[in-house]
């Protein structure tokens, strides 16, 4: 019973297909999150996983694969760069990290279905614990600017897994339960002066990093000490500095740029 999606299918039959899919009831609770699993399954290596999924599963996890692709390209990966390449990055945008804080006190407050309201707080040793990731990739700001920048810090994905972050059941996210996952990640600075919503997908791409260092160097308070947000396949300004909360929900949460009139998604 499977069916297959030909490359030249156009967007009109994707909608359509997936509007079939919906209506037998599969695809809202799954669209984002099959598709993120889906990109990390196979980034991971894992796609003996994905194939050996059941039908109709699979159905949506190829529809809901195809469309982001073609409408956001949440499954491509930015380019990557030699050391060579790597310059300094400017400061821009001091929302939310105008005053000092006490960088040997920080810990962030983490709300997900599991925890809800009641707070869970993680220190800097906590996500540190994850594997280390260094990645050079081309931070883009929508003033017009680029940078080449080396990023240290943790995947996104693998702090969502280890605390078992932004599913409705607690666990941790599960390829073949992807209906489980929340839709948006939220994250704003302690004083709330600054705030980002992506979608689900966007945050579990394996280039979507918690970053502690920049250039090989600690990170500084203007750049975002002692943790930031890093989104290399979305404009600058999605990348959040001083993470002080980040909330993972259904609501598609308005952010700073949005409130002020810009695209929720704001893809390159
Ligand atoms: N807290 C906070 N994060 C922020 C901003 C900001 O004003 N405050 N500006 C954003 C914008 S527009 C860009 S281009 C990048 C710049 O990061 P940098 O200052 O490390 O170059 O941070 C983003 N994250
Ligand atoms: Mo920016």
């Amino acid at each position: 019973m499977g069916r297959k999606y030909p490359e030249s299918m156009s967007d009109e039959e994707i909608r359509r297909e997936m509007n079939r899919l919906s209506r037998r009831g599969f695809v809202f609770g799954g669209s984002f999150g099959l598709t993120a699993v889906a990109g990390w399954t196979v980034l991971h290596g894992q796609l003996e996983e994905v194939n050996r999924r059941p039908w109709p599963i699979r159905d949506v996890l190829e529809a809901n694969e195809r469309l982001w692709r073609r409408f956001h390209d949440v499954d491509r990966m930015s380019p990557t760069f030699p050391r060579s390449r790597v310059g300094n990055l400017r400061v821009n945008g001091r929302h939310g990290i105008r005053e000092d804080i006490d960088l040997a006190r920080w810990n962030m407050t983490v709300e997900s279905p599991k925890n809800g309201p009641k707070e869970m707080k993680l220190s800097l040793d906590d996500v540190r614990e994850l594997p280390r990731v260094e990645m050079i990739t081309e931070h883009k700001c929508i003033e017009g600017w680029s940078t080449i920048v080396h990023w240290t810090g943790v995947r996104f994905v693998d702090f969502v897994m280890k605390f078992g972050l932004g599913t409705r059941s607690g666990k941790a996210p599960d390829p073949t339960r992807p209906g489980d996952l929340v839709h948006v990640v939220h994250a704003s600075t302690p004083d709330e002066g600054y705030d980002v919503s992506i979608d689900m997908a966007s945050a579990l791409h394996p280039q979507t990093l918690l970053c502690y260092a920049l250039n090989g160097e600690t990170l500084s308070p203007a750049h975002g000490a002692p943790l930031r947000l890093v989104v290399p396949h979305k404009y600058g300004v999605k990348s959040l500095k001083r993470i002080g909360t980040i909330r993972f929900t259904d609501e598609r949460i308005d952010d700073y740029w949005t409130r002020r009139g810009y695209d929720w998604y704001l893809g390159l």
